[in-house]
Parts: structure tokens; sequence; C-alpha cells
């Protein structure tokens, strides 16, 4: 049966800085996935703290959105068969040290915080973080 979903993905400031969208959204293409929007941006903290609410009680919320907008970021709307779960394989676990071989975080990422790409955790969460970014 297809179930072709949509999902959110951020080329976080770490990976930008590094010159590294062009071969994370290759990374993408290999594995199948459609990159059928994207933009190029950088976010106001407050923005920041928007788009990761949900981690509002986490000790390390405030260094997290600082981060976040910190400097360029690419986000994208990836698209493909379980888009959601199939992202979150290709990323690798949260912690890059954690990450299997193949993944991005693992390739790329340099540590918990610096771990180069966001992905949507579910399909409700998504499209919410798809309206976030692309609601025009
Ligand atoms: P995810 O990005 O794999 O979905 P989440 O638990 O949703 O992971 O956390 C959001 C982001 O917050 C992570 O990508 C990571 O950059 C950061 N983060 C998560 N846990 C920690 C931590 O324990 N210390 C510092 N940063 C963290
Ligand atoms: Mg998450």
């Amino acid at each position: 049966m297809n179930n072709i979903e949509q999902t959110l993905s951020i080329i976080k400031p770490d990976a930008v800085e590094r010159n590294l969208d062009n071969e994370i959204k290759e990374m993408f293409r290999n594995n199948g996935f459609s990159i059928v929007k994207e933009k190029k941006i950088q976010i106001e903290k407050s923005e920041a703290e928007n788009f990761y609410k949900v981690h509002e009680t986490k000790p390390f919320y405030n260094d997290l959105c600082a981060y976040l907008s910190s400097g360029p970021i690419v986000t994208m709307v990836l698209e493909k068969e379980n888009a959601v779960l199939a992202n979150r394989k290709l990323m690798g676990a949260t912690n890059p040290k954690d990450a299997e071989e193949g993944t991005i975080r693992k390739k790329y990422g340099i540590s918990i915080d610096k771990n180069s790409i966001h992905g949507s955790d579910s399909v409700e969460n998504a499209k919410i973080e798809i309206d976030f970014f692309f609601k025009d």
C-alpha cells in the first residue's frame, strides 16, 4: 500500500556553516526522498522558542533555541513513502555518538547539541512543523 508522507527536515547551523547542505540533500535524494520545498533562512530566537516549545521544560531548552537561531539553516519538506519514520532512520540517534553507521548524524554530527539535522518525530508534528515554516 502506498503511504506517501511529508516530513520537515532542518539542516542545523553547524552543518550549514561547514557547507554540508548539498551533501546532506544528496543523501536524502539517494535515499529516495524528494525535496518538495526548501529555503535557507535565519530565524529569531523567539521563533526557535516557538518551534521547540515541546522542550520548554528541559534544561537544554535555552541553549537549544539560542543555537538554532545562531546562524543560517536550511529547512525542507521531504516526501517519500513513510517519510517520517524513514527520515528518523536516516538521521540516526539524537546523540551522534550513538548513531548508526550510514546515518546523517553519524557522518556529520559533532555533539548532542550540534547534531546537524532536525526531523519531525510523528506525522502529526510533521504537519505542524511544515506549517511553521511553509504556511503561505
Ligand atoms: P531529536 O532531534 O532527535 O528529535 P529531541 O529529543 O527532540 O531529539 O531534542 C531536540 C534537540 O535538542 C536535539 O536534536 C538536540 O540537539 C538537543 N538535545 C536533546 N537532548 C539534549 C541534551 O541532553 N543535551 C543537550 N541538547 C540536547
Ligand atoms: Mg525531536
